[in-house]
């Protein structure tokens, strides 16, 4: 797990710029707008195993726009920045203030799957964009839009193509073990295994992974032993291979009750993950006296459609036609799922909509006697873009306010002429219907 912080580019600035014609003293408005700034992308690579390139360095930056120039040249847009990721990443949109989780922005389980996390600013408009019926010549354009910054938690699930599911000391560990170079610990108690042990399988000329994870019991779903955890980890593995302990173990359970309640711990936790493809496994068949209730079993599984196969970790007997059949189901599985998802996901539209909802809302409180803190996201990025030297620009913005509501809202609070209204850095004198700027301080 990473959190980092990530920011698209800076917007380019617009141009203020007017042709140049012989014998012409002023031509008509020819600013380029400014470039828009690079957005940070996310993307799965299936060459990554980890995400160890997020450990130590935690700030990433996309490109910034340049600025636009005359004769209507714009500015180019920021390069984005691309961060790669390996499949199984899952993004976390984080709150600022308390690292919460907020919303999740992708799980990106297909190679060359992208997302953009992070949003380049927008360029500042050139000067032409001001014209109006009564304004021939702006003299003004549009600073570029700053980029905002935000924290996101990767998180990598576990990738694997099959799980090996069952109760306790069923013999899962001892079955990956002697299915591939996995060496977990293997152990007559319950619990040994605490976290999923992974393995890669060779099953003819292709292989597949296997994870071993951590026993189930009943109430598993709700919570109980360790299962929770672990069954949202094998959520995305493709095969089931459900493990049942056919001699019913040290505490002499019963088989077919067991391979029941797992049945229902599955279907209770995620119903779709009870109509996963599955695999039943009767292990330790080397046990003398076992032939009924391996038939019994045998029967359940077919009543459910899963393929049965009766086997032995510690002997080894059954093992290459279970590793076959699972290895065949695996590659199955894998050429539907990549048939079935979309490679491009563009997140930038979600994160787009939710910023102008936080960012039109905007608050007027009172700060000592008459002055006034206007706070708000869109307020604040017109009073950064524009150029407080230019006082067209400021009449322009002006009249943003008004469009925004702001007077209304400042009417409403009970400002009265004359009160200072401050946004960020910058004083005005609240004037009634118009607003005079009293100092601007530099930042
Ligand atoms: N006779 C016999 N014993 C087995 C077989 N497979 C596993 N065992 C024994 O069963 C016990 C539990 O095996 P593990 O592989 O640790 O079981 P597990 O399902 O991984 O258990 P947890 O990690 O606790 O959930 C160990 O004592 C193993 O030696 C088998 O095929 N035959
Ligand atoms: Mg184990």
């Amino acid at each position: 797990m990473s959190r980092i912080n990530v920011c698209g580019g800076d917007g380019g600035a617009g141009c203020m710029s007017f042709r140049r014609e012989a014998y012409v003293p002023k031509g008509g408005p020819d600013g380029g707008d400014g470039g828009d700034g690079g957005n940070v992308v996310i993307e799965a690579d299936a060459q990554l195993s980890s995400l160890i390139d997020y450990r130590f360095k935690h700030h990433f930056r996309a490109e910034r726009g340049t600025h636009g120039q005359g004769s209507r040249k714009n500015g180019r847009a920021g390069e984005d920045l691309v961060l790669k990721v390996p499949l199984g990443t899952v993004i976390w949109e984080l709150d600022p203030e308390t690292m919460a989780h907020t919303h999740q922005l992708a799980d990106l389980a297909v190679d060359g799957e992208r997302v953009i996390v992070a949003p380049g600013g927008r360029g500042g408009r050139g000067n032409p964009h001001f014209v109006t019926s009564v304004r021939r010549a702006p003299a003004f354009a549009e600073k570029g839009e700053p980029a905002r910054d935000h924290w996101i938690e990767l998180e990598l699930k576990l990738m694997a193509d099959a799980a090996l599911v069952g109760m306790p000391s069923a013999g899962k560990s001892s079955l990956i073990a002697r299915m591939s170079a996995a060496r977990p610990k293997i152990a007559d108690y319950p619990f040994t295994t605490l976290v999923p042990n992974l393995g890669m399988v060779r099953a003819g000329n292709h292989s597949f992974v296997v994870a071993d994870i951590p026993g189930l019991i009943e109430g598993a779903s709700e919570g109980r032993g360790l299962g929770h955890t672990f069954l949202r980890h094998i959520e995305r593995t493709a095969l089931i291979m459900h493990v049942v302990d056919i001699t019913g173990g040290l505490e002499g359970r019963d088989p077919l009750e067991d391979y029941r309640i797992i049945k229902e711990e599955l279907a209770a936790y995620a119903p779709e993950l009870a109509s996963r493809p599955q695999i039943v496994i009767a292990n330790k068949c080397d046990v003398s006296g076992m032939t009924d209730r391996i038939a019994q079993l045998r029967s359940l599984a077919a009543q459910d459609g899963h393929p049965f196969f009766a086997v032995s970790a510690l002997t080894g007997a059954g093992l290459q036609p279970l590793i076959l059949s699972a290895g065949q189901l695996v590659s199955e599985l894998r050429a539907e799922l990549s048939k079935s998802t979309s490679s491009v996901q563009d997140m930038s539209e979600v994160l787009e909509q939710r910023r102008l909802e936080r960012e039109a809302r905007f608050e007027v409180v009172a700060e000592g006697s008459r002055a006034w803190r206007v706070r708000g996201a869109e307020i604040e990025r017109l009073v950064v873009q524009t150029d407080w030297e230019n006082d067209e620009a400021v009449t322009y913005l002006q009249s943003r306010f008004a469009h925004i509501g702001l007077d209304a809202a400042l009417e409403r609070a009970g400002a009265q002429t004359g009160d200072e209204i401050r946004i960020m850095d910058t004083a005005f004198s609240y004037e009634g219907d118009e607003f005079d700027e009293k100092h601007v301080a530099s930042s």
